[in-house]
């Protein structure tokens, strides 16, 4: 959309020269409606897309690690209400924002080309934990991150914790797939160690859990589309906030987390979303 006004400008520039003022008014015209429309549906979330957006196009030095797809991945229908952009420090990137928290069972970490990294040796794994008070609905949201794993197997690999410690519902990579348990592993997807991927979840008050896969391709898979009837994917509160806990097994199991990993980015949106695309 934004590269179409860019092109209209130019045209517009250039038509201004040689006298073209008729096609010109059309451009304009053009120019405008990209205008309105654009600040018509502008939420906060594409408000801050632009701002990183403009970042890493000045960032000469990125790395392998970071490097993403060349098209801008948007996604709509709700407020993006964190983003965590790791960037050498765990602090949110929208007001008032939240900052995560390190999982005190974590093993060496550090940050690095725009990731935080970390290993762990021991149950329950390491990770991170975000609470937030922000979320006007547990039951009605999305949450984002793009992540890669030492392990993806075998058996499973804890990703994302929504309950309680003692719970062993949550997101996981399974032998090399990914399990949104209890629910059925997803056979769509074979997932490798040491590979970016960035999964969104996205959940409706009316249950329905849809899961979206982003891969560095450019594909965009919808891997789950399942009615969480036992609200087993609502944040638990704890001391009244909401917390997802990242990349730490529960205490339900004792073996199933990742040796380390890298993640690039965490987000969340107050509400459901309608679509994820490039643009
Ligand atoms: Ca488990
Ligand atoms: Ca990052």
């Amino acid at each position: 959309m934004k590269r179409l006004l860019v092109l209209a400008l130019v045209l517009v520039f250039t038509l201004t020269n040689v006298g073209c003022g008729s096609i010109m008014g059309q451009l304009r015209k053009i120019a405008d409606e990209q205008n309105q429309e654009d600040s018509s549906t502008t939420t906060e979330a594409e408000t801050t897309e632009s701002t990183e957006e403009v970042t890493e196009a000045t960032d000469t030095e990125e790395s392998e690690d970071d490097v993403k797809p060349t098209q801008e991945l948007v996604v709509e229908g709700a407020p993006l209400i964190h983003d965590f952009e790791l960037s050498g420090d765990l602090s949110d990137s929208i007001t008032p924002g939240t900052e995560l928290v390190i999982h005190p069972n974590t093993g060496n970490n550090r940050f690095i080309d725009g990731v935080w990294q970390w290993t762990a040796d021991q149950h329950p794994g390491g990770g991170l934990i975000l609470l937030t008070d922000q979320i006007s609905n547990p039951e009605n949201y999305s949450i984002g991150f793009r992540i890669k794993f030492n392990d993806v197997g075998p058996s499973w690999k804890k990703i994302l914790s929504f309950r309680e410690e003692s719970v062993d519902g949550g997101l996981y990579f399974s032998d090399g797939k990914l399990q949104l348990y209890p629910f059925n592993v997803d056979e769509n997807i074979t997932y490798s160690a040491n590979t970016f991927y960035d999964f969104i979840l996205s959940r409706e008050a009316n249950k329905m859990m849809t899961v979206y896969v982003v891969q560095d391709d450019g594909s965009i898979t919808k891997v789950y589309e399942e009615q969480d009837l036992r609200d087993e994917s609502v944040p638990v509160l704890v001391d009244g906030k909401y917390q997802f806990m990242f990349f730490t097994d529960d205490y339900s199991t004792t073996a199933e987390w990742t040796t380390g990993g890298s993640v690039d980015s965490i987000r969340l949106w107050n509400g459901s979303i309608d679509e994820v695309r490039f643009d």
